[in-house]
């Protein structure tokens, strides 16, 4: 609860902002897309961290605020560079907030933005029991042009499930597979294998957390398409990744 309203007070403060992490080809190791990852520097110790604040503010239904805010602040960002579409993490409770596609439409109508800059990450998390309805609110955003990416693949009980129901245009490939790959040849073959998967379902693939360059080789061998992570660049402030992408590359 306190950190609740500290996070209420915080966001009506300004005290929140995102940063950006790059997604680059594995092939010429260009900057495609970027992926808007929220940080709440005022606030000390674990609290501060999105991966603590977030599921409190999905508990209470403050994240429907945050996660407008979110949007709102990366689609400032895509107006300011418009040069590589970014990534939104959509929570699942936000997601199923009725009329989300319509907001999201409207949205990007205000900030008179191409639909193709906007990609929205979401976990299975969100497909779980409100089948029917998420698979409406899917087919809308792609329909308007805004591409779904399913983050975190692999992780959750039924991965596999969600792609037979649901078209993804990426597949985030969750780093817990990409530690594997130093440890021997099944995670090397299991990325194989999910990387054929994704490919054969007409999908991008994104290893995630991808930290040496020796994953990011292998990764590049395996083919596939884009890499994430310390190794390809940490996330940081907006204006870095205006320098990885700008003209002079
Ligand atoms: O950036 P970091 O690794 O600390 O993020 C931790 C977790 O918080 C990740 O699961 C990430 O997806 C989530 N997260 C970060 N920013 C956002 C956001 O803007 N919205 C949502 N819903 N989740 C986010
Ligand atoms: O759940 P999601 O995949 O959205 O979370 C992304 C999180 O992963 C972010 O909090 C980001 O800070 C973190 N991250 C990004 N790159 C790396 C990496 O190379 N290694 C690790 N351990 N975490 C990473
Ligand atoms: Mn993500
Ligand atoms: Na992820």
């Amino acid at each position: 609860r306190t950190i609740n309203s500290e996070l209420d007070r915080a966001l009506m403060n300004n005290e929140l902002t995102l940063v950006y992490q790059p997604l680059v080809c594995a092939r010429t190791g260009k900057v495609m897309s970027a992926e808007a990852l929220m940080r709440w520097p005022s606030k000390q110790g674990l609290a501060g961290s999105p991966g603590v604040f977030i599921p409190i503010a999905e508990e209470s239904g403050l994240i429907t605020k945050l996660g407008a805010w979110a949007l709102d602040q990366a689609m400032l960002e895509i107006k300011r560079q418009k040069t590589i579409p970014i990534a939104v993490n959509v929570s699942p409770v936000q997601f199923r907030v009725d009329g989300f596609a319509n907001s999201v439409e409207a949205a990007l109508e205000r900030h008179g933005i191409e639909p193709a800059l906007l990609h929205i990450e979401i976990t299975e998390g969100v497909l779980i029991s409100h089948t029917g309805e998420a698979q409406r609110t899917m087919n809308r955003l792609r329909q308007m042009g805004v591409q779904v990416l399913l983050d975190d693949f692999g992780t959750g009980y039924s991965s596999l499930s969600y792609l037979q129901q649901f078209q993804f245009d990426g597949l985030k490939i969750d780093r817990a597979f990409i530690q594997q790959l130093d440890i021997g040849h099944t995670g090397r073959e299991l990325l194989k294998s999910i990387i054929a998967l994704g490919h054969s379902l007409n999908m991008k693939v994104v290893a995630e957390g991808v930290e040496t360059e020796d994953q990011a080789a292998v990764l590049q061998l395996l083919s596939c398409d884009f890499l994430q992570g310390y190794a390809l660049g940490r996330p940081g402030a907006a204006d870095a990744l205006h320098a990885m992408t700008g003209p002079e590359e």
